[in-house]
Formats: structure tokens, sequence, C-alpha cells
């Protein structure tokens, strides 16, 4: 039986520039930071993982700082000495904790990615394998991943169209545009009159109640692919109540934080899309759980981000190679994010 049994994690929070800063409705994080992590087993193999915490408690509630103390005083000296045979295992070694998904995800990044070695196959490989089969169809790596990009909240229109000009120039397929109560709809209106044929997308990270369902209904005349979080970061709920008064396809982010609350949120109608962010969800444990009851139940899912560097995009990219995740994801390359990157040599798009 081949089983890895962890000798020592070591953590290394660092900070780094980020070529473009993301403005979003909730604020600006100043540069990227992250806690990359190591873990090392007895059998001689490294894993690379990533908690991709910020700086402010704005998107998620983990800041870095609350990630290193969850981290080091409480996860990590219970991990030394556990024997897994199974990566998923990890998920019952730290659930002592509640919460806490992203200072987790770097723990079991880095558990799969030694599992991967341990069965001498690329990530993406291993990703395919443990998924398996769904309705008779093998979860096959695509080889590839089709990638959108992630633009900040501007001073104005122009400078946002010329922004996307560039990204569509570096072969982006997808724009995604960060959006708050008023900038919305008329750079909606403005970047669709510019770009009639761009897959467009918008991420109200929250900014929005229900009391704006008339307002976002707006929305509907510029053939959005879809818009991200309207409402409150934990609802679900009053997501069901907003959908069938939009045309425009709610997809969720904040909101599906496990299986269940994607279950929840599709039972109930409150999203057609879902963002599915590893980081968020705790894990790729948790993420092949949501990848699956997608996929079994044909609902569309694409792969999130939260600025990885290299060691957290690269896992990102091996899961969103998977041949369910059928919309562009926010794994952009290198050059949009870091200059340069902790990872060599540099992601580009082909
Ligand atoms: O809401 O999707 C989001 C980045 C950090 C935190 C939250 C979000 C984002 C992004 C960028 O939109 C995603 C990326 O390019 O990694
Ligand atoms: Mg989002």
């Amino acid at each position: 039986m081949s089983s890895l049994t962890i000798r020592k994690v070591e953590l290394y929070p660092i900070a780094m520039p980020l070529v473009e800063r993301l403005g979003t409705s909730f604020g600006k994080e100043p540069f990227k930071v992250a806690i990359l992590v190591q873990l090392f087993t007895d059998e001689g193999i490294m894993g690379w993982g990533e908690s991709p915490a910020e700086i402010y408690p704005g998107y998620a509630y983990e800041t870095i700082g609350i990630a290193l103390h969850v981290l080091s005083q409480f996860i990590i000296p219970t991990l030394i000495g556990c024997t897994l045979t199974q990566p998923d295992q990890i998920v019952a070694c730290m659930s002592h904790v509640r919460g806490h998904p992203i200072a987790k995800h770097g723990i079991e990044q880095a558990v799969y990615d030694a599992f991967a070695q341990l069965h001498q196959l690329p990530l993406s490989a291993y990703f395919s394998q443990l998924v398996g089969e769904i309705k008779g169809v093998p979860q096959t790596s695509k080889g590839f991943a089709t990638v959108g990009v992630s633009i900040g909240i501007q001073d104005d229109v122009a400078s946002t169209l010329a922004i996307i000009e560039k990204r569509l120039q570096q072969g982006y397929q997808r724009i995604k545009l960060k959006i708050k109560p008023g900038w919305d709809i008329e750079l909606a209106q403005g970047v669709r009159a510019a770009f009639p044929e761009v897959m467009l997308m918008l991420d109200a990270n929250s900014a929005y109640t229900l009391h704006d369902s008339e307002y976002l209904r707006q929305l509907d005349d510029y053939d959005l692919l879809m818009i991200e979080q309207p409402l409150p970061y934990n609802d679900i709920y009053q997501h069901s109540k907003l959908q069938p008064q939009i045309e425009t396809a709610i997809c969720l982010d904040e909101s599906i934080t496990t299986v269940d609350d994607a279950m929840l949120a599709i039972e109930l109608g409150a999203c057609r899309i879902i963002n599915l962010k590893p980081a968020r969800v705790g894990g790729f444990t948790e993420s092949i759980k949501i990848y699956r009851f997608c996929v079994e139940n044909g609902v569309a899912l694409w792969i999130g981000g939260m600025l990885e560097t290299g060691i957290g995009r690269s896992a990102n990219l091996a899961f969103a190679s998977l041949p369910g995740v059928t919309l562009p994801c926010d794994l952009s390359a290198t050059d949009r994010y870091y200059d340069p990157d902790v990872t060599e040599p540099p992601f580009v798009i082909r």
C-alpha cells in the first residue's frame, strides 16, 4: 500500500507587487500576499501549496494574519506524524478546526501535489483519475484550459476599453469586469457598444441588495455571460428571489463554500453557473465533490482564482483542465499579475 506520512510543514508568508491592482466593490489590496506551504513526508516527497489569504477581510474573513495563526497554532501541530493513504484523508486531520478554508487549502494543495508525485502523475492526470467516470464518461484532462481575465474598477469607461483591447489582443477569451453601484449599467453599455461580440461578464462581489432587482434587470440588454455574486456574500435565498427576475445568469462565488451550498443554490434556482474557487471551498477534496455535482447535473462551472502566485495557479490550472470545466477560467498569464512570479517558467497564453 502506498502512503505518505507528514514529517514537517513549513510556511512562507510572502508579499509581492502586482503588475495591476484589482479594484473591487469592497476595495483594493495594495499588493499580493500569500502563504506558501511546503509539506515534507517521511517518504522523501515534498509537496507545495498556497493559501491565497489577503490583507483585508474584504472578500473573505481570513486575512493572512489569521491564516498564519490558525495554520501554525492549530492545524500543523496535529498533522505531524499523520499517515495518509488517500489525499482526501487530510480533511479529517484538519476537521477539529472549524472553517478557515483558505488556510486549509494551502495544506490540501500540498497533499494533492505530494500524492500526484507518489503516483508519478502530473497533477492534471491525478485529478482526472480521482474524479473517475461520470455518467460513463472518463474525466480525462483536456490538456488545456480556456482562460479569461478579471479587470478591476477603473476611473472611466474609456480607460476600461483600452485595457479590454489589450487583453483581447493577448488572447483572453472572456472579459470579467468588476462592478459596484454607479459603475455598472453605463460600463456594460459602453463595453458592449465597443465590443459587440466579446464574451463579457460582471462581478459585483456582493455590492447590491434584492431591492436593486429592477435596476439590475437593465443589465439584461447587454448579452452578458453571467453576473457574479450580486447579493450578500453569505446568501443563497435572496439570490433565488433575484434569479427569476433577471434574464442574465447569476453565478455564485462567495456564497458557495461547500457542495451542500452548491446543491441548495441549484435546487432553489439561486444561480445557473458556479464559480468553483478551490481556496474558497477549502481545497481540492471539496472541489472534486462540487465538480462531480455540477457535471452530473449539467450545471455550468468554471474555475475562479484569488490572484494566486504560480504555485496556487498551477494546481488551479490542472483542475481547470478537467473536461467538465466548460467556461473560461480566471487563470491569467504571469504577466497579468507579477513581474517576476515565484515560479519559472512563466505562464503564457497560447
Ligand atoms: O471575486 O473572483 C473574485 C480575486 C481575489 C478575490 C476575489 C476575486 C478575485 C478575482 C480575480 O476576480 C481572479 C484571478 O484572476 O485570480
Ligand atoms: Mg468573484
